[in-house]
Order: C-alpha cells, then sequence, then structure tokens
C-alpha cells in the first residue's frame, strides 16, 4: 500500500534490499551482552576502520548514540554548547537533562555552521559560581538546516576553538557519510579531531536500524556500561548487524546519486512559483523549502499526500524533501509532477 507514495519524509523510509534481508536471514548470532555474537563484532570493526578509531559500539538508535555520548563526556549540572536548530536539542527530548543532568547552552550558528569565536566565548573561564561547560556537540550534516555540509577545515576550527577551553567534541555525524562524499573528503576526515562520533545506518546507508558510536577503546568500554543502563543491550542483535554490514559495503559510494537527485528536486522547486529555496545550496539529500503565505505549509504538504508524495513539515512555512535509496529518477519526475500540481493550487 506505502509503494503507491513517493516517500520523501525522511532517509529514515527506505526498505532493506533482498540483498540486505538474505544477509538478515543467514547471519550468525549470539548473545551480544555477552559479547558473543560474530556478525554485530564485525559491523563495529568495520564502522571503527571507516571512522578512524580505535572501537566502535552498535547502538539501537542515533538518539542513543549520541546520548552514551553526551553522557560519558558530562557531568550533571554542567552546560553542552550546541546549535541552535541540532538534532541533540531540538528532536531529544532534553534527553542530556534526563539523563545525565546536563544543561544545553544553544549557540545560534550561520545556516547551521557555528562560529568559533562563539564556541571560545561561551565557554570562556569564569569564576567557580559562574555555569561551565564541558562539552561541545557538532551535527554533520545539519538535518533543519538543510543537509549542510561542515567541511573539514570549518570543522577543524571549531574543534581547535573547543579544545583551547578544555571542551570535549562530539559529533552527531547521523549523516557523516553524506558529509564526506559532498564535501570530496573520507569519514575519517571527517571524524578526525572528535572524542566521540556517531553515526547512523538506517538513515542514507538504508539499513533498517541501528547506529554506531565511535571513539577510543576505553570510551566504547564505558559506552557499552551506559548502553545497558540506558536499556540498549541486545541481544542477537547480529540480525541487524547484517543489515549495517551491507548498508556499509554497499550504499556509501551511491549516495552522491541521492545528492544529485535531491538538486534536481530544488532546482524544480525554485522554478515553481510559491516555494523558495536557493538549489545552489543543496549539497546533500536534504532539500527545505520555504513556502508562503501562512498555513501554505500544510496545505502543501496535504495537496503531494493526494498526489501520492509524502514530504515533511519543518515548522511554519518550511517543506522538507528527503532523497534516498528507495527514490530512483521515475519517483523523482513524480514528485516533481506532483509539486507543480500543488503550486497551480495554491494559486
Ligand atoms: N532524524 C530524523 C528525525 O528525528 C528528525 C529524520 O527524519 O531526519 N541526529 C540527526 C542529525 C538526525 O537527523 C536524527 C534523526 C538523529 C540524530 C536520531 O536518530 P534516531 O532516529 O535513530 O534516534
Amino acid at each position: 500500500m506505502r509503494d503507491a507514495f513517493v516517500d520523501l519524509r525522511s532517509d529514515t523510509v527506505t526498505r532493506p534490499t533482498p540483498e540486505m534481508r538474505r544477509a538478515m536471514a543467514e547471519a550468525e548470532v549470539g548473545d551480544d551482552v555477552y559479547g558473543e555474537d560474530p556478525t554485530v563484532r564485525r559491523l563495529e570493526e568495520a564502522a571503527a576502520a571507516r571512522i578512524g578509531t580505535e572501537a566502535a559500539l552498535f547502538v539501537p538508535t542515533g538518539t542513543m548514540g549520541n546520548q552514551v555520548a553526551i553522557h560519558l563526556h558530562t557531568r550533571p549540572g554542567c552546560d553542552v554548547l550546541l546549535e541552535a536548530e541540532s538534532h541533540v536539542y531540538l528532536y531529544e527530548l532534553g534527553a542530556m537533562a534526563a539523563w545525565s543532568g546536563a544543561v544545553p547552552r544553544i549557540l545560534r550558528g550561520r545556516g547551521g555552521i557555528l562560529d568559533p569565536s562563539d564556541v571560545t566565548a561561551a565557554a570562556a573561564p569564569g569564576p567557580y559560581y559562574m555555569a561551565r561547560a564541558r562539552l561541545l556537540v557538532l551535527e554533520n550534516t545539519h538535518n533543519h538546516a538543510g543537509g549542510v555540509v561542515l567541511g573539514v577545515a570549518a570543522k577543524d576550527a571549531l574543534i581547535a576553538a573547543a579544545r583551547s577551553r578544555d571542551l570535549m567534541v562530539h559529533l552527531d555525524g547521523a549523516r557523516i557519510f553524506n558529509a564526506a562524499a559532498a564535501d570530496g573528503a573520507q569519514a575519517s576526515e571527517a571524524a578526525r579531531g572528535f572524542d566521540s562520533v556517531m553515526f547512523c545506518l538506517s538513515k542514507g546507508l538504508g539499513a533498517p536500524a541501528g547506529s554506531l558510536l565511535c571513539g577510543s577503546a576505553d570510551l566504547v568500554r564505558e559506552a557499552r556500561v551506559v548502553r545497558k543502563r540506558m536499556g540498549g543491550g541486545m541481544r542477537q542483535a547480529g540480525i541487524l548487524a547484517a543489515a549495517g554490514l551491507i548498508a556499509l559495503a554497499r550504499n556509501v559510494e551511491r549516495l552522491h546519486e541521492d545528492h544529485a537527485r535531491a538538486r534536481r528536486l530544488a532546482e524544480a522547486l525554485a522554478e515553481t512559483p510559491g516555494f523558495r529555496i536557493d538549489p545552489g545550496a543543496v549539497r546533500t539529500n536534504i532539500v527545505i523549502a520555504g513556502v508562503g503565505p501562512q498555513g501554505a505549509a500544510e496545505r502543501v504538504v496535504s495537496g503531494l499526500r493526494e498526489l501520492g508524495v509524502l514530504a515533511g513539515g519543518m515548522g511554519p512555512g518550511r517543506i522538507r524533501f528527503v532523497t534516498h535509496l528507495d527514490i530512483g529518477d521515475a519517483a523523482l519526475d513524480r514528485a516533481i509532477r506532483a509539486v507543480r500540481e500543488v503550486a497551480r493550487g495554491l494559486g
């Protein structure tokens, strides 16, 4: 039934490929809480190799990966610096406060990218009775800003600013492979310098579930304890890890195809009356267009749905389209036709 739709709400909506399903069916498994699942081990090793860290830990979701890291890098009562529209702040339901007693201190970036001088200013040493930041969290690509890429040089400058104030640095790299592909870099370069990096298998890489928290062997040893405490100790998780291994092996090098389709969609939107977007700014698989006037976003989303195309509302006056493994050229053409038809109705 859902196959009747062109689903551009998120890259999380992909279904496992036949190859993934076969691998899942045949996966060698064991109890991962006892450290006995060979497929999970293989996935963790493959992830650490890709990201360039000593070790990695398989976690059920990106949110859990971020929160395990935040828990390890903070103490109750300390501040965490993060961008105002970051996923950790907007979509993780105050988890850093709930799990770790940490307090978010939001900094406003430009198009999702923080200015290093804002980091140094926010974490300037003060008297003992003033709020103290311990951690900086960055996001690459930046989802809410429209799949914005934090380039390697800008990332290095932010990490240097954080180090100058003795901050730890975590990367929400849910879409780090999209960022690296668009930047012409390796994921390990995009990941270099962080104390911990989380990336998701369940987004552009097309796996049904799962994320990895990557870092030093010591960090991952501690992370395993926190994951269990948060209820994330999965048992025969090799069933999921098997799909993740296929995702890493097959679906990293193809991400530029999603980016090209996203750009094509952005160009079509730019030419359609009623939509506002700079297609040149679309470098990865997320396309966020402005629509006006007030209330138009909901009308566009429901109009598209009637034409068999699913997009996501992103706050007042903004719509998000995300390309992914299950969106080929024909599906994209259908989405573009639907956008044009809905725009005619907006008048
Ligand atoms: N993003 C989802 C929604 O929650 C918005 C999506 O459809 O894009 N970091 C980033 C940058 C994310 O975009 C997401 C999910 C996560 C973390 C959380 O991953 P999960 O959903 O696995 O907890």
